[in-house]
Parts: C-alpha cells; structure tokens; sequence
C-alpha cells in the first residue's frame, strides 16, 4: 500500500517536489487521541476556550505531550453543533499548506470548521466560501468576486483615503475631548462606508440602513460563528449556550433582509456582470453580501486594529522609518498616493506582511484527505487515512522558529531584500502562500491583493498625517481592542 500513499510536503513550492524522494522521511503515526465520545471533545473544549494558556497553549501542550507538531485532538464546538470534533491537527510551517492542494484535499463545507452555519443565514445559498473548487458554481462566483474587486479599481484609493481621512480626523477629535479614541468603533463604521463606496459606489448613509449595517453585520457573524468564540461571559452561559447549540437564524432575519435589500439594489451592476457568468441573479446577491459583509467587513474588522496594534507597538523609531519612506515615496508621485508610490515603500510592505504573519487575521483552516496519504512535517512522514479531517492553526505555522528567526517578535523589516523575499511563501494567512495569487481552481483567498492594497493604504495614511502615535491593546471575541492614546501631526 505504500506505493498509493501519496506523499505531501508542505516545503514543496511545485508538483515535482511533492513526489520527491529526496524528501522520504521517517514515518510516524499520528500521535494524540480523541478521548472517549462526548467527555473527549467536552474536555478539549472546555480547556481550549478557559485553560490557562488559552487557545495558544491548548495547541502547544499536546505539541509538548507528544513531541509531535502533527496530533490528533479535539476541535471545538463539538457537540451538539458539529458532529465530528476529531482532526488531524497541522502545527508547523511544513504540514500546514497540505491544505492548499486541492489535488489531495476537500473544502466542501469546511469554512468555519467542523461545522457549517445554516444557509438560514445566506439567503437559503451555500455561497462561495464553503463550496469547493470541484463543484461547477465555483469559478463562477469566484469570477463575479474578481469583478467586483477590480471592476471600480480606480475608485479604491481615492475613496480610502476620504473615508479613513473622515476617521483619523473624527479619532482627533475624541483625543482632544476626552484623550483617547477607540479604533474598532471607528474602524467599523468606516470599513463598510468605504467598501461599499469603492466598490458598488454607493453610501450606505444615503440608503435605509443609514449608520446601522456595522451593528447589523456583527449580529448576523455572531449567529454563523458563535460556537467559535470566546465572549467573556459566564463560563457556564457561554459553553453551555453558545458552544453547545445554534443560535436560531430566526432572529436575525429581519436585519438580514435589510442587508439583502441593500445589496440587491446597490449591486445592480455585479449581479448583471453575475447574469452573464450564469449566476441566477439571486444566488449573486447573497454571494455578493457574504463577500462585503463576512469576508470583507469581517476580515477588515480584526485586521486594522491588528495592523494599528502591532505598529503601535513598534514604536518611535520604527515609525520615523515609516513616516520618511511614505512621505518620499509620496512626494515622488506629485503628492499624490498612487499604485506606483505604493510599490516604492518597501518598509511598508514588509511591515504589514509582518502584521499578517506575526498574527494571521484567521487563524484555522480545514481540509479533508481526499486519498490515504503521508503528511511531512519537518523531520517525519505521518500516515492519513481518506476521509480525515485536516486542520491547521496558522499561527503556528507562521510563527515555527524553524522558519522564522525571532518567531513571536513584530520585526517590520524582516521580508525587506532578498533573504526576505525567500521568507514570503511562508505567509500563508490567505490560505495560500503570498507568493501565489488566487485562482479559479483554488481556495486561495479571492480578496488577496485588495487586503494587501488596504493593508498599505492604512499604513501610508497613517504615517502621512502622523510622525508617530501610541496605543493600548486589549483582547476582544474577534481580534484586538486597540485604544489610541496619543496621535503626534507630522512634523516633515
Ligand atoms: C477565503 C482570509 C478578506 C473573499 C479565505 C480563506 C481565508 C481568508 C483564510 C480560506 C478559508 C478556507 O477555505 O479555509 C481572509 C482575511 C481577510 C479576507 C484574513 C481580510 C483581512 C477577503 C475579502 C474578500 C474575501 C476582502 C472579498 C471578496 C474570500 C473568498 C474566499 C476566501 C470568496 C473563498 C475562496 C474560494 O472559494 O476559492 N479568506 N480573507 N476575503 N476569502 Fe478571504
Ligand atoms: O478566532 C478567530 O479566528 C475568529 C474568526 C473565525 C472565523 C471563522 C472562519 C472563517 C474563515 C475564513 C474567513 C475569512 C474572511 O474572509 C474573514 C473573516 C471574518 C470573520 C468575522
């Protein structure tokens, strides 16, 4: 049977490498187990969500226990959400982008995990997210992701710039009252202003969800990923409810049809560019929601104040750096920030690839073996049977200190030259290695370049009106709670 086994190696960058028999490792079973039903996933549970060391030391304490960085374990929610908690768990650089090869994997329904929301939630759809690249309205709808990406490319800068302008100058204002400023408020507001001006053209202000969509869209994620998340509340309430059963989508259906009425009106344009690709114009208009609201919304909502955070953090003389690179690069180009200035700031550049490494905005990925196949880790070969359940937790995968140097530190120039260059494929936070570009036939992320492209704009923003700015970090059910305490006007 070893002859059917295929081997899969994540240091592998083309087929030829995969097969390679340079790369024949020892073998080793899959360490770890699953505990009995129900009391082994409860106990993987509980300890994942309330153990001392957190999400971070449930992964690292079976790595100790096994001295293994491929493990079995349980994932929550488990029961009664999903109906099989137990995963093969991929905890370094090399196991982890098995699950970018769609040759050996299945992404069938598997975007939130072990379990999958109801399409209560998504217009009665399973939109793009959860179907694989195998099933025919795949690159179809990722098609229409692309259009709408790229279709009012001239628009997404300028209308950054005035939006994140707007909430700079607001953050100001509270600073001047009261000495500090929330970012995540903020930032939420001004995330979904400036997707759906960029992207539709259209103010959600100037429509009948006025200023309500960001309260909307958050009550809407929660009642998809409930069971993933850590609210604060009683430990009791919280995994007894929110781990243990589904919120029902009854109630959020009347925001949800808000959202709809919204998308349906304001997306005129990409649901006709969907009619062409053959997406039945309804099936457009909840894809079209779940990519702005979800995907994008909810990605910009634990991803700026993460990048706000960690450059915070950084401190006085990296922000000098910044601020000098941004201001030349921008001089350069007539004052103006342009796609050509963007690409003269190297230091910006690596900074946020930094960002997106030191702390992936989504942290889990899943794949199911689609044959029996040998999973190489660094120094061993495991053996998955067809059928298993893959995960990954990506930050141990971008944080593996036989990788990266220095592996938990923000280091800002750590991907400048050509030594950082090479470190690139190991930055991974779109479910692909940021040397490869998302395609029809994957499940790289199809938002891939824009999120960059934001990621750089917030920077040179940021470093354009300020020489430098101080922050506090707090922890919240997605991603950080940053507090602005001090904003210093640019001086040069
Ligand atoms: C897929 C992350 C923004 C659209 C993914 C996946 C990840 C990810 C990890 C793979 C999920 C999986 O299959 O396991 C992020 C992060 C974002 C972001 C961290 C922001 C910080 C966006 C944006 C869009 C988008 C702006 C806009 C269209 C998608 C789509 C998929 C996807 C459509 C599924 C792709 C496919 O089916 O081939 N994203 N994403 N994402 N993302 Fe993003
Ligand atoms: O702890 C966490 O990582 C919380 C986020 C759970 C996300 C569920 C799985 C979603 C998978 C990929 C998502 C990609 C995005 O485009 C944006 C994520 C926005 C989450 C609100």
């Amino acid at each position: 049977r070893r002859q059917r086994q295929t081997r899969a190696s994540a240091s592998a960058t083309d087929r030829h490498e995969v097969v390679s028999p340079k790369r024949r490792l020892p073998l080793r079973k899959v360490p770890g187990d699953h505990g009995p039903p129900l009391v082994g996933a409860f106990k993987d549970r509980l300890e994942y969500f309330y153990g001392p060391g957190g999400r971070d030391g449930f992964f690292a304490s079976r790595v100790r226990a096994h001295r293994s960085t491929v493990v079995r374990l349980n994932m929550p929610p488990g029961p009664f959400v999903a109906k099989d908690p137990r995963v093969v768990a991929l905890l370094d650089a090399a196991s982890f982008p098995v699950l970018f090869d769609t040759s050996l994997v299945d992404k069938t329904d598997l975007f939130t995990g072990t379990f999958m929301p109801s399409t209560d939630l998504t217009g009665g759809y399973r939109v793009l997210s959860y179907v694989d690249p195998a099933e025919p309205n795949h690159a179809p709808l990722k098609s229409l992701l692309f259009h709408l990406l790229t279709h009012r490319r001239q628009h997404v800068i300028p209308t950054f710039r005035e939006v994140y302008g707007d909430l700079f100058g607001l953050m100001e204002n509270d600073l001047a009252r009261s000495g500090k400023s929330d970012f995540g408020n903020h930032n939420d507001a001004a995330a979904f202003g400036f997707l759906c001006q960029a992207l539709l053209g259209r103010d959600p202000a100037d429509s009948p969800l006025r200023d309500e969509a960001p309260k909307l869209i958050t009550k809407w994620v929660l009642f998809q990923i409930s069971p993933l998340l850590n609210l604060g509340l009683p430990t009791l309430v919280e995994d007894g409810l929110l781990h243990t059963f589904r919120l029902p989508p009854a109630l959020v259906k009347k925001d949800y049809g808000r959202l709809a009425d919204f998308f349906r009106d304001a997306g005129k344009s990409v649901i006709d560019e969907g009619e062409r690709l053959g997406i039945a114009r309804e099936e457009a208009v909840h894809n079209i929601l779940f990519a702005m609201c979800f995907n994008s919304f909810g990605g910009m909502k634990i991803l700026f104040p993460s990048m706000v955070k960690w450059l915070g953090r950084a401190g006085g003389r990296t922000h000098g750096r910044l601020a000098t690179e941004v201001r030349a690069a921008v001089r350069a180009h007539g004052g103006e920030v342009t796609m050509q200035a963007l690409a003269e700031m190297p230091l910006v550049k690596s900074a946020v690839y930094e960002a997106l490494r030191v702390e992936p905005p989504v942290a889990m990925q899943y794949g199911r073996a689609k044959r029996d196949m040998v999973v190489e880790s660094h120094d061993y070969g495991y053996e998955v049977r067809e059928g298993e359940l893959l995960f990954g937790y990506q930050p141990m995968a971008t944080k593996d200190p036989r990788v990266f140097a220095r592996p938990e530190e923000y280091v800002p120039d750590r991907f400048l030259g050509e030594d950082g260059g090479r470190l690139l494929r190991h930055v991974v936070w779109s479910n692909g290695p940021e040397t490869a570009s998302p395609t029809l036939q994957d499940k790289q992320c199809a938002g891939k370049d824009f999120v960059v492209l934001i990621a750089r704009l917030l920077v040179a923003e940021i470093f354009l009106r300020y020489d430098s700015f101080d922050v506090q970090v707090g922890s919240g059910p997605l991603g950080s709670s940053v507090t602005v305490t001090s904003l210093k006007k640019a001086t040069f």
